[in-house]
């Protein structure tokens, strides 16, 4: 039997990536910088046995289903191959953080799985093959393999570093505004974007200038400037997505939206982020937190709210169950 052990964290970009290139091989259309988070934490076991007759995955500490063991699979098939390895793997893989807290944890997964097989397999890869292995999978796993500020560049293989987890000081305040899985997952949310958004064309246009003064105002450690871009490439990717009638926000994201608005008018740094699905990633510097968290958890539509920091890139843990 050989195992590994990995451990990885959800991220939320702050520059956004919606749309893939045309073609093979989950090559996202525009450049995307996230920050990886710290707290929330996904711990997967991959062991390869040779009295496996297939593949076995167990998600959440139950059996997965067919689509999402199907994706398990093919990241295990890509190993196999790279390794000359023919056993089965039983895979074992736990989320600390509720999956309908909507921090994606396919990044946090798939990143953890690509390093644990990788492992597993006797494979010595660096970050980067790492990355770019998760990527087939899911493209922002790829950033979760890199810790701190991390960017995946248009027809690049794997994402990379661009700012240690010191270089902004900030928090990210998830407010929960719902409970389930969503109605319409990333991979098809943002193809109907592509194929019926009157402004999906615009979209693509814009992206890679949002993302370039982003990346510039994080180099220059900009908070506020950070936050503004980030804001605006969340809206700008929900108002193409929206075009489309893929329609992620409910009545609470519109009325966390407006309360950091008047956070904002106040004199308070807050500015909002927002993924495929309804619930809003509000950034604040830490000094800011003691202000922003109860505006926030009083408002009607917030369940609650999950505080995270950015934090590290994808590792190795000790081999005992996840
Ligand atoms: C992002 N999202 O940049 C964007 C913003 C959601 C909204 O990456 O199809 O699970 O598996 O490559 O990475 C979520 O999509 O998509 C995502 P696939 P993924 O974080």
């Amino acid at each position: 039997m050989s195992e590994a052990v990995a451990v990885a964290h959800p991220n939320v970009a702050l520059s956004k990536y919606w749309g893939k290139r045309e073609g093979e091989g989950n090559f996202p259309a525009v450049p995307s910088l996230s920050v990886t988070l710290d707290g929330l934490i996904t711990r997967t076991r991959v062991r390869f046995h040779a009295t496996l007759g297939e593949d076995r995955v167990v998600l959440g500490g139950e059996e997965a289903g067919a689509a999402a063991r199907a994706r398990v699979v093919d990241l295990l098939e890509r190993v196999r191959q790279a390794a000359g390895e023919r056993r089965r793997a039983e895979v074992v893989s736990r989320n600390d953080f509720p999956t309908a807290s909507g921090l994606a944890s396919s990044a946090s997964g798939f990143a953890a799985l690509a390093l644990a097989a990788v492992r597993a397999a006797g494979l010595d890869w660096d970050a980067a093959r790492v990355s770019d292995l998760a990527r087939r999978s899911s493209a922002s796993a790829a950033r979760s393999v890199f810790g701190g500020f991390v960017e995946l560049a248009v027809g690049e293989a794997s994402a990379r570093p661009v700012a240690p987890r010191e270089a902004l000081p900030l928090v990210v305040l998830v407010c929960v505004t719902a409970e389930g899985p969503k109605a319409v997952g990333s991979s098809d949310g943002m193809r109907l974007t592509m194929e019926r958004s009157p402004y999906a064309r615009a979209w693509l246009e814009e992206a890679p200038r949002t993302h370039a003064r982003l990346r510039d105002a994080l180099l220059a450690r900009d908070f506020p400037r950070v936050g503004e871009l980030a804001e605006a490439s969340a809206l700008a990717m929900h108002a193409s997505a929206i075009a489309a009638g893929i329609v992620y926000w409910n009545a609470a994201t519109l009325e966390v939206l407006a309360a950091v608005r008047s956070l904002r008018a106040a004199g308070t740094a807050a500015f909002a982020s927002i993924d495929a699905g309804p619930h809003v990633k509000v950034l604040v510097p830490p000094a800011d937190v003691a202000r922003a968290r109860p505006a926030l958890e009083a408002l009607a539509g917030v369940r609650r709210i999950i505080e995270a920091r950015p934090g590290e890139g994808a590792r190795l843990a000790p081999p005992e169950e996840p």
